[in-house]
């Protein structure tokens, strides 16, 4: 039958098949295997951001995305880059547009009901953070990719992990009704929460920790000037609100909502007069509104899958672990998986397999510091339904020592710009 890719091999492995050409039909049988040395499940920002950086390293690698490029494109999602994940994007060679547009971040702002304070990440800690939308980060990752024919196949269907303990793995999977398999050395799954790669992992062998929050977030984007030059993190009576934005014409807001508020109670307009009840007076008088271009609300969890590594599958991002977004961690979190994967995976091809079998370990080990700092933050900023008032003046006295101990905003800023990989 007819299918869109064609089969040529890749200079000097003849073995190896590749698939590009989007554009055209070719011939290709439809029981035909190819091969690849690392699948990577799951065209995200990990997967992409994982497959380009083994391509620089040499290393073959195909992307199966369930979604068109343009649906991952349409996910509003994260906002703020640790200093590791600009370094991360700067050796993959997709830091260009994110140098000329991300706006350089020295510190943020917290309020408790109408009192605000900076924590000064320069002054504390000498470190920064950029804000850069990941939809934009994601596109710059698909146009890398495509200048280097890098092989991302959408719409997949269907992807069946297989053969993981073997040291023989193999992918099968349907694209555009036929049936595909896809054989390689290693599986990277990086597929999100919902993914198929952590289901593979045997029951007896996976464990999940977990905390849901009782709460979600109602986020907006809107084409309005951001409020505040620096993100605010407001705690308040009525529940969290965050002031983010995504350029100097672009804003994005946050409410805590309750956990299972239907989307349609929030009109825009109940929305702008809950955020502004929630912010300081000053950053509510100077609040802009206008129509909400994106609206959605998020749930808000910790979970955490060990191990991350089965037999030939290692688990990446959000895959393997969610934290809620408060302290912007998921995914500065998938990056750091993909650079302790991507240096193990050189290092393994290099005949350096320790770095490998480390893998779920050593990422494990920076994944639960992040989780702690994300349950921390969330726990310091919202309000909880069950909060006694004891809980309530202790919430108090934490965001009072903060404003008042260099060491306590120290912890935070060295955690909110991302710990060392
Ligand atoms: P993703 O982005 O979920 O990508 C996984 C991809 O895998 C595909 N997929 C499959 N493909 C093939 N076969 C299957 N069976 C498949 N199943 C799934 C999916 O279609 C998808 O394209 O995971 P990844 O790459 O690990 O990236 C993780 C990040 O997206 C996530 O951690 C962040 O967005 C979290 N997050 C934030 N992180 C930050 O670092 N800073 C922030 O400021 C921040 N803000 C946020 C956030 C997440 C939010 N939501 C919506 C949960 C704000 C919000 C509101
Ligand atoms: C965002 O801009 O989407 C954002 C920023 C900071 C967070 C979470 C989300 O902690």
């Amino acid at each position: 039958m007819f299918r869109r890719h064609l089969p040529r091999p890749l200079p000097g492995a003849s073995d190896f098949v590749n698939l590009i050409d989007i554009g055209n039909y070719f011939y290709f049988p439809e029981a035909s295997p190819i091969r690849t040395q690392v699948a990577i499940i799951g065209g995200g920002p990990s997967g992409l951001l994982l497959s380009q950086l083994l391509h620089l390293a040499g290393i073959d690698s195909v992307v199966l995305e369930r979604k068109s490029r343009d649906y991952v494109l349409s996910r509003i999602r994260a906002g703020v880059l640790e200093q590791g994940s600009v370094g991360l994007l700067e050796k993959a060679q997709v830091a260009k547009r994110l140098h000329a547009e991300g706006q350089i971040h020295t510190g943020t702002y917290l309020a408790a009901q109408n009192r605000g304070f900076r924590i000064d990440f320069d002054a504390l800690i000498g470190a920064q953070v950029t804000v850069y939308g990941q939809t934009e980060v994601t596109r710059d990752l698909y146009d890398a990719r495509a200048a280097m024919s890098g092989q991302i196949f959408h719409n997949v269907d269907g992807v069946e992990l297989h053969d993981l303990d073997t040291g023989k793995p193999f992918l099968t999977y349907h694209l555009d009704g036929s049936a595909q398999r896809l054989d390689c050395d290693f599986i990277a799954g990086c597929d999100g929460f919902h993914g198929v790669s952590r289901k593979s992992i045997p029951a007896g062998i996976l464990k999940e920790f977990e905390r849901v929050f009782p709460f979600g977030w109602l986020g907006v984007l809107s084409k309005t000037p951001p409020v505040s030059d620096e993100l605010i993190y407001a705690n308040n009576a009525r529940g969290f609100a965050l002031c983010s934005m995504r350029s100097k014409t672009l804003s994005r807001y946050y409410i805590q909502v309750p956990q299972d508020d239907p989307l349609e109670k929030w009109s825009d307009q109940a929305f702008w007069d809950e955020l502004k009840r929630r912010i300081p007076e000053d950053a509510a008088e100077r609040l802009v509104i206008g129509p909400s271009i994106e609206k959605s609300i998020a749930p808000l969890r910790s979970f955490v899958a060990e191990p991350m590594r089965w037999g030939a599958l290692f688990l990446v991002g959000d895959a393997a672990h969610i934290v809620p977004p408060t302290g912007a961690k998921g995914l500065n979190l998938a990056f750091s998986d993909v650079h302790y994967l991507h240096t193990a995976l050189i290092a393994h091809y290099d005949g350096q397999s320790a770095a490998l079998d480390a893998y779920s370990q050593t990422a494990l080990a920076r994944v639960w510091k992040a989780v702690r700092f994300s349950w921390w933050m969330t726990g310091k900023m919202h309000r909880f339904p069950d909060q006694t008032p004891f809980d309530q003046r202790i919430q108090e006295a934490e965001l009072t020592y903060l404003e008042n101990s260099v060491a306590a905003q120290r912890m935070l800023a060295e955690n909110y710009v991302g710990l060392p990989y």
